[in-house]
């Protein structure tokens, strides 16, 4: 029980797909439940396909068996084997019912994956995780997405010590037993895979509220946290609200059993879990309250509730036939809940902080060597898979299809997904021929989007000819091989765009070819590897604005001069295409400092926004810190062939510091002070960009006039009546090594004493202290009493915020943050290998840094792949990012 995986075991292949010999029906299930020992009782009700003369073989990890029965009689030592985490069972028929007996131990499971112990032993609860693989670790059970069985699960535990006993389904009864405990029963009707079963039991409070969905059903809406967190439960049942009525709204979808359960927990290895009627929430994605909570938090936790809500069509009633096809539910329900934000919200700040998202996370792995396609051809570890690339890069393409079908199209080609895959395990394929049947277009090239790493190049080159009064635009697309990809395919790539005049005006499009269309704005779709679009009846020289609101997750390439793309900051109606004329404006102005060249670039970035930031028209506090705020380190680097982080955060620090200059000092505080003499704590959208963009100037004086800054950020911190407005100041203390940082950073420890939410921001905020400070500060936090590997919120809030937000300081040139992280990886990896791996990912960069960080890089991530012991999930990971590498190439 205690070896690890084999972490050379051969890997999965897409390519070996076949549908299951055995299926299971029906499953009953008994937990008899306690902290170190549980045991389950499982009845299997068989279904065999007799085309496949295949034995029946159940996924089982880290069980013990107690009994094992076949239709009522034992099975004898002799027709039964259990090794390598797998059950073999002979004479097993069509109908046969199975059933085994198991005991757990849940209080010893730190991998969080199965049924654990949330908190601790006296007060924590018990709760299960199972996607991708936890069943296996609960019961035995043939443990694939396309094996879908109706549940019902029986708990029977302590009343004192659990007074709450949950799973997914409806209430089937309750009561009690002898010796002071007590029973529930849930039955699930809606067949489901095992990844989607879920328990919990414990001493939760609860939140409740009636609904009644649009066709009809009344439901019982109730969110369970810990007594301390109840009351701040309430926003999220909100969301929930909100979220049910949208998708009846936008895409007819109602809710379908009597309850819905939503449980918080702080032990959790990720956002949240749509376990069927059970969603279970890290806890930073289900509490909020002012005090607390910041605004994007705020946002994050509305997104997250409506997210795991939308799966229970994408996803749950609709699943994945395998692994393989996990965007099929990600993709499609990232794209459902970026819709969903962008409602609520403002939908130019949702694409904006989307695309940022998008090239800050995605771009950089699409670009390393842990590059993977959307629907990824191979794996070892599925939980290595659930990434930007399935998530947000899958998003972008169900993004594309939705262009290209039109609003109503769209609806049209989802109504047809649901009705003809509800109750089924499906593909990409389905859904793709869904969408394109019921609107009577061929969408399979865009199967290659989902076959295919790497972030295509869309160059584009305009030539106008003023004899014949037309603007020819060539567009050409180019993809880099990735890693077991050498060869790209072409795609489909849809290009939104419009053409302005010098004077700002839009243009009409008359393109040569097409009928007009109304607007003056149109997609193009660049389907060869170069095509030109001729647009006649021209004047002048017009200034194109090109895949506006991001239509296709690609790279652009255009030779704008820097006059150009500042007309479009001032002029584009579009707010995310006025961020973007900015972003590409402000790599200008960086290239410059960079190179020493043209400051051409820099003054008009400089100018542009200067000019913007005394504009009383321009009445979008929010969009104005946006467009503010240039490319991250992170982005910035990814346009270099060799990185250097420290210079990248020097050169991005200058770069702001000449923004804070040309606007000047004086002009700062003063709309510092106006924007902080209406501060309140409300959560209304003008009081949220209010914030924003007080954070933001404050920001940028740190840069220009730190003492008086950090005199404002102290007091803002001591008068703060939100959260939002007490971290900001904060970060500002700390990342400027402010004198007054100290006693702020004591007052905030105190101030959220016993809040482990408070905490994480508490050890977060200090990993971003600049350059070579920060590993010392690191190690000091590391031995607090607060800090433990035990817990993955910690862990990314010490580690995670470190490695990512913080390049400049992570990157030290010595190597010493390297081999730190590598020690601690391998720590972490014993207790919790999900969070371990996906926390190694962190150096996926590493073969782009000059040359002694990469060798120090190289040298650390070496000896990890070295240590025997590594799980499976890290082993991939550490193999993966060193490719050939490991040889010493
Ligand atoms: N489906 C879960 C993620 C499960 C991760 C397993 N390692 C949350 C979500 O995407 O909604
Ligand atoms: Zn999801």
């Amino acid at each position: 029980m205690n070896a690890r995986p084999d972490s050379a075991s051969a890997p999965i292949l897409l390519s070996d797909y076949r549908p299951p010999a055995w299926r299971v029906e029906h499953i009953e299930l008994d937990f008899d439940l306690g902290i170190d020992a549980t045991e389950v009782r499982a009845a299997l009700r068989l279904r065999h396909d007799p085309a496949q003369a295949i034995p029946l073989r159940l996924d089982g990890e880290g069980l013990e068996l107690l009994s094992i029965t076949l239709d009522g009689q034992p099975v004898p030592a002799g027709s039964y084997r259990y090794a390598d985490n797998l059950l073999e069972i002979d004479n097993a028929r069509d109908g046969s019912v199975l059933e085994t007996r198991v005991r757990l131990n849940p209080a010893a499971n730190t991998a969080l994956e199965g049924l654990y112990l949330s908190g601790s032993r006296d007060a924590g609860f018990l709760l299960t995780q199972c996607e991708a693989q936890g069943f296996r670790h609960i019961t035995f059970f043939p443990d694939q997405p396309d094996v879908l069985s109706s549940y019902t699960v029986t708990l029977r535990a302590d009343r004192g010590r659990f007074p709450v006993l949950l799973a997914g389904g409806n209430p089937d009864g309750a009561g009690d037993l002898d010796g002071g405990r007590h029973w529930a029963r849930f039955i699930d009707p809606h067949p489901k895979p095992s990844y989607l079963f879920a328990l919990v039991a414990g001493r939760l409070e609860k939140i409740e509220r009636d609904y009644l969905t649009a066709d009809g059903r009344p439901v019982l809406l109730v969110i369970w946290a810990e007594a301390d967190a109840i009351e701040r439960c309430h926003y999220a049942m909100d969301a929930l609200e909100r979220s049910m009525r949208w998708d009846e709204q936008a895409y007819g979808r109602n809710y379908d059993l009597d309850v819905f359960h939503v449980v918080a927990t702080h032990d959790f290895n990720m956002g949240a879990m749509e376990n069927k009627g059970l969603n279970i929430f890290n806890a930073k994605y289900l509490l909020a309250d002012p005090d607390s909570t910041t605004d994007d938090e705020y946002r994050a936790v509305e997104a997250v509730v409506a997210h795991e809500y939308f799966h229970n069509w994408s996803g749950n009633r609709v699943t994945c036939r395998d692994w393989f096809q996990l965007s099929l539910k990600e993709g499609l329900t990232v794209f459902r809940e970026q819709q969903f934000s962008a409602q609520m919200n403002s939908p130019a700040l949702k694409r904006i902080e989307d695309v940022a998202l998008l090239r800050r996370a995605q771009f950089p792995e699409d670009a390393g060597p842990l590059a993977h396609p959307v629907r990824p051809a191979e794996y070892r570890e599925i939980n290595n898979f659930y990434t930007a690339t399935v998530y947000e890069k899958g998003s972008e393409l169900v993004r594309m299809l939705a262009g290209r079908l039109g609003d109503a199209g769209f609806r049209r080609g989802m109504d047809l997904y649901f009705a003809r895959n509800d109750g089924r395990a499906a593909t990409l394929e389905d859904f793709l021929s869904a969408l394109g049947e019921a609107n009577g277009i061929d969408l399979m090239p865009y199967l290659a989007w989902y076959g295919q790493a790497g972030t295509p190049r869309l160059k584009a080159r305009g030539h106008y000819d003023a004899a014949s009064r037309s603007y020819t635009l060539t567009l050409s697309q180019l993809t880099q091989p990735t890693p077991g990809q050498p060869h790209k395919q072409v795609l489909p790539i849809p290009v939104k765009l419009a053409l302005f005049a010098a004077d700002g005006r839009m243009l009409p499009l008359h393109l040569q070819g097409h009928a007009d269309t109304a607007g003056n704005e149109r997609v193009v779709v660049l389907d060869r590897a170069e095509q030109s679009f001729v647009f006649q009846q021209i004047d002048a020289l017009p200034i194109p604005s090109l895949l506006r609101g991001f239509s296709a997750p690609v790279i652009l390439d255009i030779d704008y001069a820097p006059g150009e793309l500042a007309l479009l900051l001032r002029h584009d109606k579009d707010g995310f295409n006025r961020w973007e004329a900015a972003q590409q404006l402000a790599t200008r102005a960086y290239d410059a400092l960079r190179h020493g060249g043209d400051a051409t670039a820099l003054s008009a970035w400089c100018g542009a926004l200067a000019e913007l930031f005394e504009d009383a028209h321009l009445n979008d506090d929010a969009l104005l810190a946006d467009l503010f705020t240039p490319p991250g380190e992170i982005e910035l680097a990814e346009r270099e062939q060799v990185v250097d982080p420290a210079q990248v955060h020097a050169l991005r620090q200058q770069l702001q510091q000449e923004l804070g200059a040309r606007i000047g000092g004086a002009s700062l505080r003063r709309r510092y002070e106006a924007l902080a003499s209406q501060t309140q704590r409300q959560l209304d959208a003008a009081s949220q960009a209010q914030r924003r963009l007080k954070r933001r100037v404050l920001d940028l004086l740190s840069l220009i006039d730190a003492p008086s800054a950090h005199a404002l950020a102290a007091d803002q911190y001591m008068s703060a009546p939100s959260m939002t407005d007490r971290l900001a100041a904060l970060s500002v203390l700390v990342r400027g090594d402010a004198p007054q940082a100290a006693s702020a950073l004591a007052n905030f420890r105190e101030r959220h004493a016993g809040d482990p939410l408070a905490l994480d921001k508490w050890f977060a905020v200090q990993t971003q202290l600049p350059g070579e400070l920060t590993l010392a500060r690191v190690q000091l936090l590391e031995s607090d009493p607060a800090f433990t590997l035990k817990n993955p919120n910690r862990v990314n809030a010490l580690f995670g915020a470190w490695a990512r937000n913080n390049p400049a300081g992570f990157h030290r040139i010595d190597g010493a943050a390297y081999r730190w992280l590598a020690e601690r990886l391998q720590q972490l990896d014993l207790l919790n290998p999900q969070v371990a791996a996906r926390l190694a990912t962190v150096l996926n960069g590493w073969k782009r840094l000059e040359p002694v960080r990469r060798e120090a890089a190289r040298s650390a991530i070496i000896s990890l792949s070295a240590e025997p012991q590594l799980s499976r999930n890290l082993a991939e990971i550490v193999q993966n990012m060193l490719g050939n590498a490991a040889a010493g190439a």
